[in-house]
């Protein structure tokens, strides 16, 4: 879709293009925020103004809290699958357990605090699809490994630890919300739209209450319960019994908001096997572009074979497509 830019966005687009430093290049960033119209026609330039504004933002803090932090890009963990989701908690809370049991990596797990330091992906199947889970280091009020910023903007949505082994696990959860928020990341439930705020990066979150074996847990859960009940969809778990594991699996799969599309060449059967994963919401155009950058554009119409058409239908290149969809594009 073609987007009517204001003059006055160009021009800031060129100081954009000639600003030597990193600070005047946020400055004019910020400039064209401001003068983008936000509709839906440019969305995808929405997406990529927030993107720079942000990862310029980052750079400049992390340069300002010297060299030796500004570890940039240290640990770039390719995105894998349907999505990626970042586990954010506090020491000891059983999130290296937790992506031990969900995926097949195998990170250290240990009886005391801080033993994770570095990001650590693993996948986890969920049914026909895969989910990138990444394991980091524990996150309290004085302790923050500044990558952790990186990888969570990196990230489509968070997993939030909350240790009902621990009389003070609250406080430790509310320390983690806090610290995260200094680095401009928000965690909030799943569905809330995003923060007007370039500079800040949602994330839809999900609680994880760990450790429900604990023999005090439920007197501890009530605590959990009151202080975070409304602000984020809650799953109680037990990595040791495995309690709560499917329920968790299925959650971790719809908070990424993607859905599955099977693919076919024209006169062959459907490719059941590794399905596309574009937003819930995407139309035809938008599965092209992930099956191929350049299709995006050239794709005219598609058949479709599923919910909401006939068997074979062809449709155009706006139509929204839904879960489960069978589709063959056509440029
Ligand atoms: N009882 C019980 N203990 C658990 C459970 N999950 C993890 N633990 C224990 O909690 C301790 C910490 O587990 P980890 O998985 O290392 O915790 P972590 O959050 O990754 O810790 P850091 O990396 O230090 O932040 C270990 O002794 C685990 O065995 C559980 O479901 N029940
Ligand atoms: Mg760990």
């Amino acid at each position: 879709m073609a987007v009517n830019l204001p003059p006055h966005y160009h021009d800031a687009d060129a100081r954009y293009k000639k600003a030597q430093t990193p600070e005047d290049k946020l400055v004019a960033l910020k400039e064209m925020w401001v003068l983008l119209p936000k509709h839906k026609a440019s969305e995808k330039v929405q997406a990529e103004l927030k993107t720079k504004i942000s990862e310029l933002t980052d750079q400049i803090e992390q340069t300002k809290s010297g060299p030796k932090k500004a570890a940039h890009g240290v640990f770039k963990i390719p995105r894998q699958g349907a999505g990626t989701i970042a586990f954010v908690g506090p020491p000891n809370a059983g999130k290296s357990s937790l992506l031990a049991k969900l995926t097949k990596a195998t990170p250290a797990v240990a009886p005391y605090p801080f033993t994770t330091r570095e990001p650590i992906p693993g996948m986890m199947d969920y049914e026909d699809t895969r989910v990138q889970l990444i394991d980091l280091p524990p996150i309290a009020a004085e302790h923050y490994e500044h990558f952790i910023t990186d990888i969570t903007r990196a990230a489509d949505a968070a997993v939030l630890f909350l240790d009902l082994a621990d009389d003070d696990g609250a406080a430790a959860t509310q320390a983690v919300i806090d610290r995260v928020k200094l680095a401009r990341r928000e965690l909030v439930p799943p569905g809330t739209t995003a923060s007007d705020d370039p500079a800040i990066y949602t994330l839809p979150t999900i609680l994880v209450a760990t450790k429900a074996d604990d023999e005090a847990a439920d007197i501890r859960l009530e605590i959990a319960r009151e202080t975070f009940g409304t602000q984020f969809p809650l799953h109680v778990i037990s990595a040791e019994r495995g309690d709560g594991l499917p329920e968790l699996r299925k959650a971790l799969y719809d908070v990424l908001g993607v859905m599955r599309i099977y693919t076919k060449q024209p006169g062959k059967p459907a490719d059941m096997t590794s399905p596309f994963t574009p937003l819930i919401g995407s139309t035809v155009a938008e599965l092209a572009g992930r099956v191929h950058r350049d299709l995006e554009d050239t794709v005219k119409s598609a058949r479709v074979w599923g919910t909401a058409v006939h068997d074979g239908q062809t449709v155009g290149r706006d139509h929204v497509l839904n879960d489960k969809d069978i589709v063959e594009l056509h440029t």
